[in-house]
């Protein structure tokens, strides 16, 4: 490190600003103050942290003009604002995605190069936020995104947990778990805001008095008080001066030390409202759609949806605005279920906080909120016991009892006493024991509900919410999912960028339906020359990855075939191992055969109870065991799993793919939203019938798209004629072969029981459908092996694929959100210089 120079001359300006400026010489000097001021070290003694978290301070001291301004704004205005309700933001790291989006990438590169350090090194210190599971909680991120960069007011609300998606760490082919610290150093991109924090009550007692008019209400005596504490989180729009706010919300206890307890001798007691409070958001829970009915889970959701329900009145009253406009003032989204009390909360708000009326109250309950669907799994779908309802929330279940009194009333004036249509749609499940259904209470609080997908979307009007949508058919849409160009291209694909930046110029980055212009240079020799270079540089780094963390040794010039997502029975990663083990077999039968030589590349987390799902982490580690060290194999297969998937370490894994592995059964899958990052990064895809893969598919042309499988309507006819798996194993040779070694211990050193679990529900129920599916896998396989050959061919189709990928930006489906469902428009915002021109 050298000493700092103490002018700007890059900029041109004399005095750059030192909080401000974003000359190479200022942001050194910035950079050199923060690691003595906040850090309290010099060089010398610097860690590689150290200087990580003072650039983190100094770029954040340049979005901080931005927030202030654009929080002053929304105020001034008193702007109708997006409230973005979601249990999960699974937001990735900080620092890249600022750099980008405040357009100082190569200079903060430089300003680190001349200090004698190197910027990928200090990116990759930080620790990410993995306040998610997968796609939801993404989803939430690129949509924060594209909510800045689109220049909505926004607020994200959700909840900050100590402890998020936990770190995977594989062990002799097994996940481990290991809990995730991710702020045991320090967060540098969040200020907690102890003064807006507000008290949620739990359990008790509801009482009626009568008010100073005389008139009934009701009173709830709570069981205990926890302290909401909100944090907030700037986020950037690309190249504006918008900067939205994440706030996340931490539980804390009233009085954080019982002086009574204490005095009586009971030293550890004194501290026990403070742990069992902080409890509350300790912890993420690791399920990806499914549900658990654990209370924790309750009291998390009722929690954040009550602080941020409580912050919004607090922003009205501040702003001065009546309570009756609270649904001209914000336009809430239910990100799923999770958040779906949020309609009986707004309720007990308006009716026994501020004295309004049902009725009144009900519609602006109802005009306020807008439900996202993600899945139509049944395991999915939230209901809670009526038991722990009312003991955690007694009062939100009578206000539940006389929604539904009310709603159902509606339907018998529709549709008569129809005893069976009454029973579907009641918020009371009374089937086996009696549930809160969360879904039913979603689409009768909300003037919207969508579905992530044009098939998810179709489906969910015909099956899961069919009834729903026979009786308010005018509250369903579909807004398919997009996700930011930002992070997903520019950020993890710089390489990518600049050629096609050098081509078409850069306003694809914020219109991503101009990157359609690369088309006309998808023929030509030089353009696809350079594709194919960067692809291989891409294919490179990930190859240095995978042997640095796996310690296997892949080649780059083989076709990289990846699969990176959770791990799920629906998603079908087994099928793929089936097709590695079919290519296995084909080589170890004629050792010189002459196969397109692939890499086949898996990475995701299991759920920690999910059984099948970690036997199947368990196989690929297996399969990939036997299959690399073969030396009848040599470089023509090779199987590795990534350990860790998470937002950070996917970031190389996209630009890297030849191949794009979308298999999940037909229906199954609402959207993806993985199957759009690599298609944006010019992988070609494999994949069935499925969420966005039939959108993709259609922009992107059939003949640039490898379809096999069953349809949603062959699945559906299939299981209702009978579905007997064991006969297509009887019947294929090869699929017998796969699954007889599987079975017999070729894969676990002998171990017959090992591998039993997953065989017998293979073969005996196979509720995904894989032995259905798998010749017309492999026949696809083989055409992608075929195609990979005719290298111009590929080139070109990797090339239209991501010039045609336009449709899939977060910025699309959010304008859609915007004109369907929220109805708001753009604030943008000025700097002060701006405004006065004084530059
Ligand atoms: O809509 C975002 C994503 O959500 C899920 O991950 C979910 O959690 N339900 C779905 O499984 C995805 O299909 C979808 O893209």
């Amino acid at each position: 490190i050298q000493e700092p120079q103490l002018q700007g001359q890059d900029t041109g300006m004399q005095c750059e600003d030192d909080r401000t400026g974003i000359g190479v010489e200022t942001l050194k000097r910035a950079f050199l103050d923060n690691l003595f001021y906040v850090q309290g070290k010099f060089p010398a003694l610097a860690t590689k942290h150290d200087y990580y978290m003072a650039l983190a301070y100094t770029v954040r001291d340049r979005l901080l003009q931005r927030w202030v301004n654009t929080a002053a704004i929304y105020t001034q205005e008193g702007s109708r604002t997006v409230a973005y309700l979601s249990a999960e933001f699974l937001m990735g790291p900080h620092l890249g995605n600022n750099l980008i989006n405040l357009g100082i990438y190569n200079q903060v590169q430089q300003a680190m190069t001349e200090l004698k350090l190197d910027l990928k090194e200090l990116l990759a210190k930080e620790e990410e936020p993995g306040l998610g599971n997968g796609g939801l909680g993404r989803l939430a991120a690129c949509y924060l995104d594209s909510l800045a960069s689109l220049e909505i007011p926004t607020l994200g609300y959700g909840i900050r947990y100590e402890f998020g998606i936990f770190d995977q760490l594989i062990r002799n082919g097994w996940q481990v778990e290991k809990t995730d610290k991710w702020l045991r150093y320090g967060n540098p991109w969040e200020i907690a805001r102890p003064e807006w924090a507000v008290s949620v009550k739990f359990g008790g007692r509801t009482e009626a008095h009568k008010n100073a008019q005389g008139r009934y209400r009701v009173r709830w005596i709570p069981h205990k008080v926890v302290l909401g504490i909100p944090y907030d989180t700037p986020i950037l729009g690309y190249k504006v001066n918008t900067a939205n706010t994440l706030r996340l919300w931490k539980a804390e206890a009233p009085e954080s030390f019982d002086f009574e307890a204490f005095n009586r001798g009971n030293y550890y007691g004194a501290v026990d409202q403070k742990v069992t409070s902080e409890n509350l958001t300790k912890v993420l829970y690791p399920n990806d759609e499914t549900y658990e009915g654990k209370q924790l889970r309750l009291e998390q959701q009722y929690f954040f949806v009550s602080c941020a329900l409580q912050d919004m009145l607090r922003i009205m009253l501040r702003q001065k605005l009546p309570l009756e406009q609270f649904h001209e003032k914000f336009a809430v989204q239910l990100n799923d279920t999770h958040p779906a009390i949020a309609v009986a909360e707004l309720m007990r708000l308006l009716l026994d906080e501020h004295e309004m009326d049902w009725e009144p109250a009900w519609e602006i309950t109802q005009k306020t909120f807008g439900y996202t669907n993600h899945t139509l799994l049944p395991e999915a779908l939230e209901k809670w016991s009526l038991k722990l309802f009312s003991s955690l929330l007694p009062r939100h279940l009578e206000i539940i009892y006389e929604i539904n009194w009310r709603f159902l009333e509606q339907v018998r004036h529709k549709f008569g006493t129809d005893e069976g249509r009454i029973g579907r749609l009641s918020l009371i499940d009374e089937n086996d024991g009696k549930f809160v259904r969360m879904a039913h209470l979603a689409c009768v609080g909300s003037h919207k509900i969508n579905g992530v997908a044009a098939l998810h979307s179709e489906l969910l009007q015909k099956t899961t919410l069919l009834d729903f949508y026979e009786f308010f058919p005018e509250k369903f849409t579909n807004i398919t999912n997009g996700v930011t160009p930002r992070r997903w291209i520019v950020l993890s694909n710089p390489k990518l960028t600049n050629l096609i930046t050098s081509c078409i110029g850069d306003n694809w980055i914020k219109h991503l339906e101009d990157v359609q212009r690369i088309e006309t240079y998808a023929e030509d020799p030089g353009f696809q020359q350079e594709w194919q270079q960067i692809k291989r540089e891409n294919k490179v780094n990930v190859a240095e990855i995978l042997l640095d963390r796996t310690g296997v040794k892949v080649d780059p010039d083989s076709l990289f075939d990846i699969q990176v997502k959770r791990i799920h029975q629906y998603k079908r990663q087994h099928l793929n191992i089936l097709h590695a083990i079919t290519l296995y077999n084909q080589i170890k039968q004629n050792p010189n055969l002459d196969i397109t030589p692939r890499t086949l590349i898996f990475a995701g987390k299991a759920a920690p109870g999910y059984y099948i799902a970690k036997l199947i982490i368990k196989l690929i580690n297996s399969v990939a065991e036997v299959v690399n060290k073969d030396r009848d194999i040599g470089d023509r297969l090779k199987v590795v799993f990534l350990p860790d998937y998470n937002v950070k370490n996917s970031q190389p894994i996209y630009p890297a793919a030849d191949l794009s592995e979308q298999i999940s059964t037909a229906g199954k899958e609402a959207s993806g939203t993985g199957n759009m990052k690599f298609a944006m990064n010019g992988a070609l895809t494999i994949g069935t019938l499925d969420g966005a893969n039939i959108e993709i598919r259609n922009a992107v042309g059939a003949e640039n798209f490898f379809l096999f499988g069953l349809t949603t309507e062959d699945v559906g006819a299939l299981r209702l004629t009978g579905y007997r798996p064991r006969e297509y194993y009887e019947q294929n040779p090869q699929l017998k072969q796969a699954i007889d070694q599987i079975a017999s211990g070729y894969f676990s050193h002998g171990d017959r029981s090992l591998f039993k679990p997953l065989v017998d529900l293979l073969l005996d129920k196979d509720p995904f459908m894989l032995m259905a599916d798998y010749q017309p896998y492999i026949d696809c396989q083989q055409q992608v092996s075929q195609t990979y050959r005719d290298r111009d061919r590929w080139l070109q189709m990797s090339i239209l694929n991501t010039a045609r990928m336009g449709k899939f930006s977060s910025d699309r489906a959010i304008r859609e959100y915007c004109q369907q469902i929220w109805k708001v428009q753009p604030v943008p915002v000025q700097l002060a210089a701006e405004k006065t021109g004084d530059g």
